[in-house]
């Protein structure tokens, strides 16, 4: 029974609801293969991944170069901790950070491991570098945000359900909406601020794109009141949104850059803060640290998933793909009331089910395409986020996108 080559999906899933805990609710299909934007599910059947463990795999499922690097790692050296040095760390902090344009990088494992990390550079740099009071240093961010699960980072969130029961919330986090740059201008007045930590496009929140000058404007507005622009790039970057980073359609260079999910191509846990040296310089030895952060297996992971993202032109193929989806979805918002708007960037899209958020609709509409093949999940309520691989091709995009346009018709009659 417990044979993972020989476990049906209701045993799978009985197995997960009486053995772990139950912080997630899972579309109802047990995985266990993945190739490129395919997945398979345990009775062998097939599926478009059109989630992309939201935006991990932006370089497929499995990538032959990546996997075959992790491979070889894995039989050599897997982890030296960082008291000690090895052959990797030096040769991929020189590869990343050449690669994104900053000086110096912290090497972390998961996105909120970065982002809390990003948080800490920011105070410190606060106090020592803008003469920010003792514990007196602000982190603006925005409404509707998601950083990750940490109890510092859900500080700063407005969701109940990622914050009721977590009490107490850390302090200096102060939340203003998004898109709205006069927000920001008043609560910059305040010269505690040390940093704004922001998402170039909101995924969680239903993946909402600001206004093409909100980025550049909340950039310069950083820049006069000295306070650090932190481009939270974890869901947007690594070509996610049809450029390297999202913040470069709006020609910004982040102060501190936080990356995660797809540096590693989705093999294994790999995060990174990126920044000059006037910032990072803050991080002396023993002030911050992690058991597997820069471990050799990320190390040569994160460089080849970052070599095979140029090699294999997925930021434009992101651009074109991402094009073509969004018109073809505005065919079908012509032909269905059942969806009222599409929105994104790259290949990162999502569909406003025209329902009410309380609704199940978006779910239904999700279990249909299962059922026709394609796997995706609503964010909040009644929005689907459409998130394919970057690999994937036009022929390929076409077809996921008859098979949604079925899905609505079968849902609509
Ligand atoms: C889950 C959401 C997406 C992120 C941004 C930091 C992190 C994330 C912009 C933290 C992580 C993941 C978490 C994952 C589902 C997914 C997610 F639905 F939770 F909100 F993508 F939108 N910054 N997002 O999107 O990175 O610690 O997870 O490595 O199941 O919680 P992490």
């Amino acid at each position: 029974m417990n044979d993972i080559n020989n476990l049906t999906s209701e045993q799978a899933i009985a197995l997960e609801e009486k053995h772990g805990a139950h912080n997630y609710h899972p579309l109802p299909v047990v995985l266990n293969k993945g190739e490129g934007v395919y997945v398979w599910d345990v009775e062998g059947n097939k599926y478009y991944d059109f989630l992309s463990s939201y935006s991990a795999v932006n370089q497929g499922h499995c990538h032959p170069r990546i996997v075959g690097k992790l491979v070889e790692q894995a039989q050599t050296l897997t982890l030296t901790s960082r008291a000690f040095y090895n052959n990797t760390l030096g040769i991929y902090e020189k590869f990343v950070t050449e690669y994104f344009g900053f000086d110096k990088v912290l090497p972390m494992n998961t996105g909120a491991e970065a982002v809390e990390t990003a948080i800490k550079i920011s105070r410190k740099w606060g106090y020592e570098k803008k003469g920010i009071p003792a514990n007196q240093a602000k982190i603006v961010v925005c409404e509707n945000n998601f950083h990750g699960r940490t109890v510092t980072i859900i500080s700063a969130s407005n969701d109940p359900v990622a914050t009721n029961g977590f009490g107490p919330f850390t302090p200096g986090l102060v939340s203003i909406p998004y898109n709205d740059i006069s927000a920001l201008e008043n609560v910059l007045q305040d010269e505690n601020v040390a940093a704004f930590l922001v998402e170039p496009i909101q995924g969680e929140a239903g993946v909402y794109v600001p206004a093409d000058d909100y980025i550049q404007k909340a950039y310069d507005l950083c820049k006069s009141k000295n306070v650090l622009f932190v481009a939270d790039e974890v869901q947007t970057g690594i070509a996610r949104t049809g450029k390297m980073l999202a913040v470069d359609h709006s020609n910004v260079k982040p102060d501190m850059l936080i990356l995660g999910k797809a540096i590693s191509g989705g093999t294994m846990p790999v995060s990174a803060v990126l920044a000059n040296d006037e910032i990072m310089s803050v991080m002396t030895p023993g002030v911050h640290g992690s058991t597997f952060g820069g471990n050799p297996i990320a190390n040569v992971v994160a460089m080849e998933a970052l070599k095979v993202v140029k090699d294999e032109g997925l930021e434009e193929n992101a651009q074109i793909l991402g094009e073509l989806f969004r018109s073809e979805i505005e065919k079908m918002i012509s032909k269905y009331d059942l969806i009222s708007l599409v929105r994104g960037k790259g290949l990162l899209n999502a569909i406003v089910i025209n329902d009410e958020e309380e609704s199940s609709t978006a779910w239904n509409i999700c279990m249909k395409l299962k059922e026709n093949g394609l796997l995706a999940k609503p964010t909040h309520g009644n929005i689907i986020r459409f998130a394919p691989p970057l690999v994937m091709t036009k022929d390929e995009l076409m077809e996921c996108v008859e098979i949604i346009d079925k899905t609505i018709s079968e849902y609509s009659v």
